[in-house]
Formats: C-alpha cells, structure tokens, sequence
C-alpha cells in the first residue's frame, strides 16, 4: 500500500548527544543510501550485508562535500521493524548533522515520516497487532520498571493473545448456534444454548479480570498524582524531600516558605507518583502566595491521592479543620507529622474530622512512618492484585471501553439465553462482542481510529 512512498525522520531525541540516529523506510531506502554514503571498505552499497554495520561517510554527491562520519546498518525487508527495506545512518548526534543528512535522503525520494508512521507500517504490514503497537509508546513513556515490563509484556504479545482465545471461543459459540439454525432440532439447540450460556460466563470472568487492570495500568504508565497539604509549617516540604531522598524544596521553620506548587516524579518501589508539594493552606494577604493556595485548591480537585499533614505536637487548629473538611468523599491519608516533639494533638478530634481515610503517625525529622506510608501506596495502586504479575494489561482507555462493551453484548446473550429467545438472536450480540474484541488487536478496526491511534506516536517512531 505504501510501495512507491519512502519515509525518512530522526529516530532519536532532539538535542546534542553522542549519536543521532536517522532512520529510512521504504523500497527506496537503499538507493538512496547508494547515493549518499562512502563505506569505507568501497563495495557497493547494494551489497552490503543485512544487520551488519558499515563504516564510512555520508557525503552530499553535488558539492562532494563529506556532511558526517557514520555508521550505517541495512535491514531488508521483511526482516525489519516495518517488514520493509530499513536503513538507519547513527551520526554524530548534533542538530546540524542530522538536518542535513536527513535533507539528503529527501532530496533522493524520501519524504518526512508522520508521526508514528514506521510503527504504523509494522502495524498495516503485519508486524504487530494494535494492542502490540500501542505498548511500543508505553515503552517509551515508562517512568519505571514496573511500567515498563508491563508494556513489554503487551509487545510481546501477552494482552494480543487473551484477545484472541477469547474471539475464538465466541467464533466457536457463533458456528454451533449457527448449525443449530441451519438444522433446527429442539433439543440439540436448548443443549447448545445451555453451553454458550456457561461458556459466555467464562469469557466475562476473563474480561473483567483485564478491566481489574485498568487502574492499576493507567497508574504504572502515567503516575499515581499526590498531592501533599497542610497548614504552614507542618513539614510538607520535608516530606517531599524524604520521598524523593533529596533536598528538592527549601524547607525552614519560617511558615509560608513554599508559596507556589512543586511537582516532582517520585519512584515508590516501581510505582511512579507525580507528587506535588502545596502551599500551606491559610487566609494570606501576600499576593504570591494567596495565588499558591488557588492553585493547592486546584490540585486537590484533579489528585488521585491526598496525603494530609498534621502536626502532633500542637492543637487542631482552625486551617487543620479547613484542610480535614476538603476530604470529604476524597482518598486521602492523615499523616501526623512531628511525633518526636511532645503530643499535643488531640486524635479523638482528628477521629471526628475524618471518615474512612487511613492515619499514620510519622516524623519526617526521624525517618520514621514512611515506610508504612510507602506501604500503603504500593497497596493502593496494586488494590490487592498480585505485584508484578506478569499477565496480561490494558493499554489504555480505548481498549478499556471496547472490553466494556464487549461485556455488555455478553450480558446481553445470557439475557436472550435465560429469555428462551431463537439462536439467531443469541448470534446477534455474539457477532457485536467478536467485532469489538477485533478492534482491540485491530483485526476489524476502521481507518480513522488508526490514524487516530498513530498520531499519538512521535516523529521517527
Ligand atoms: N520536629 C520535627 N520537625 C519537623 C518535622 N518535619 C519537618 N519539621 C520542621 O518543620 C519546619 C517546616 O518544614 P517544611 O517542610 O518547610 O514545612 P512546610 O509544610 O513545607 O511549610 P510551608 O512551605 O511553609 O507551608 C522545618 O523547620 C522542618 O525542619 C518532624 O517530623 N519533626
Ligand atoms: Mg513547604
């Protein structure tokens, strides 16, 4: 489908770095790598050896002039990462070198690859399934190691292939209702019936196991978003500190001292939170600073996890009531800070404040609690999954709301089963719940959603 269209883009980050790398697909790739660079060992370019690097210079064939010093690697087709010819030229890795030899190869028929188009190219030439592509900017985004075996589980195939057990065994309900249409028998129907009743319960079972996935997933790729509050002075700053094991805010005894937000990414035992620290929450006549505690309000609204500070060795104070009266309804944990200083907190009125949200005495200056706290979090984000496990994730929200849906036409078949309804009504939403797992891989999805999909990639990929 892309037979006459070669693309070519910087496959690496842009910036100064040792190397730069520039990649080239398509059945033009090795001409024009032909016409550009000089191996060093002088054979021809055409019969340089698949997966081999080669040594020589990219020199623009017009002035003769040499443009970098390079290492070149052919993959032909269909041994390569889009089935294609590929060409990848590793130069120095400096804005100029690349610019100018990715002029180069378009000046010989390439034109600049779209976003995500060489992994598109994977995925239209069969390389990959959908889900496997769409783990391929997962892996890329991973913030830790948990995120990240989790998407290379998804590339290998892991969810891809759950995906397709279970469109098979619905493609196997679908033809034995089928038959039983075709010859209809009274009891050779009620009995299949009966087996894709039991065998659709199972199918739901799986589902939702991978639906079980989705926070946890969402977290693993985009970061469990905390946010730390409190009066002034209470130590959130100190906190932050001690989770990220470096002196990232100023900390001092004077309250008031953080008055705009700060958002660090923090790795709890491979749970990657994007943690931000607050201004203390007052009434404040400083302008900079009444404009923090806008913002803190703000964070709160849109955070995944409050951790509220509390000072044990002063009284519930009235900002303390104003912070404990904004978690109504909100998952939260009440962290009792200072605990090495003399109590003078009353918990009972904590205990009255607050709901169901977890308490933890700690004291950021000893080092004591956080263990506990750093507990809880890896508790929250795996809610009660095995850790680590190695099974099968969702991607995303897309594949999300298709195994949704899916579970819904499934609902309905058990509905239409219970109902005594005909096989061909039963087949219906069999049909809708295959269709939509296909999506998922991309075996029935339209061309609009993978465009969709792929402009979410960067360029080069
Ligand atoms: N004794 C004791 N002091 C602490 C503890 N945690 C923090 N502090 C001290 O409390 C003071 C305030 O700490 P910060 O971390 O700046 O507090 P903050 O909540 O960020 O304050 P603002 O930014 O002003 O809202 C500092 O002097 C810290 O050293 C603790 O567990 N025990
Ligand atoms: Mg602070």
């Amino acid at each position: 489908m892309f037979a006459e269209e070669t693309i070519s883009a910087v496959a690496t980050a842009t910036g100064e770095g040792g190397i730069g790398i520039i990649r080239i697909s398509g059945n033009k790739a090795i001409a024009i790598l032909a016409a550009i660079f000089r191996p060093m060992c002088a054979k021809p370019v055409s019969d340089l050896e698949s997966q081999k690097m080669t040594y020589g210079h990219i020199v623009d064939p017009e002035s003769q002039k040499r443009i970098d010093e390079v290492l070149v690697v052919i993959m032909r087709a269909p041994k390569s990462y889009t089935r294609e010819d590929i060409v990848e030229i590793h130069c120095h890795g400096g804005v100029v070198p690349l610019k100018n030899i990715l002029a180069l190869t378009m000046q010989f028929g390439a034109r600049l690859a779209e976003a995500g188009e060489f992994t598109k190219r994977a995925f239209l030439n069969g390389r990959l399934d959908l889900a496997q592509a769409e783990s391929v900017i997962d892996i890329i985004r991973a913030k830790t190691d948990a995120s990240l075996r989790m998407a290379l589980g998804n590339l290998a195939g892991t969810l891809s292939e759950k995906i397709r057990v279970m469109r098979f065994g619905i493609l196997g309900m679908i033809a034995n209702l089928e038959a039983t249409i075709d010859f209809p028998e009274e009891d050779i129907e009620e009995l299949t019936a009966q087996q894709v009743k039991a065998a659709v319960e199972l199918v739901i079972v799986d589902i939702d196991q991978l639906l079980a996935t989705k926070e946890t997933g969402r977290i693993l790729r985009e970061g469990l978003e905390t946010v730390i509050i409190g009066k002034p002075n209470v130590g959130k700053s100190s906190l932050l500190n001690a989770l990220l094991k470096e002196k990232r805010a100023i900390v001092t005894n004077i309250p008031g001292t953080t008055r705009d937000i700060i958002e660090e990414f923090v790795n709890i035992r491979g749970v990657p939170l994007k943690i931000v620290d607050t201004a203390g929450i007052r009434e404040t006549v400083d302008v900079v600073e009444k404009l923090g505690v806008e913002k803190t309000r703000e964070c709160i609204a849109s955070a995944d996890l409050i951790l509220v500070l509390l000072d044990a060795s002063m009284p519930l104070s009235v900002e303390d009531k104003e912070v404990l009266q904004l978690l109504a309804g909100r998952e939260a944990v009440v962290l009792i800070n200072k605990t090495d200083l003399p109590a003078l907190l009353n918990m009972d009125e904590v205990y009255s404040y607050i709901a169901e949200q977890k308490v933890i005495k700690m004291s950021v200056l000893e080092n004591s609690g956080l263990t506990e706290l750093e507990d809880f979090i890896v508790d929250r984000v795996y809610s009660g999954q095995v850790q680590q496990k190695e099974g099968a994730f969702i991607n995303n929200l897309r594949q999300a709301s298709l195994l949704e849906q899916v579970r819904e036409h499934l609902l309905a078949v058990i509905v239409t089963i219970e109902n005594n309804m005909p096989p061909d009504c039963i087949v219906v939403d069999l049909r809708d719940g295959w269709d939509k797992l296909g999506k998922i891989t991309g075996d029935t999805v339209g061309e609009d959603i993978i465009e969709q999909i792929f402009t979410n990639f960067c360029i080069g990929k």
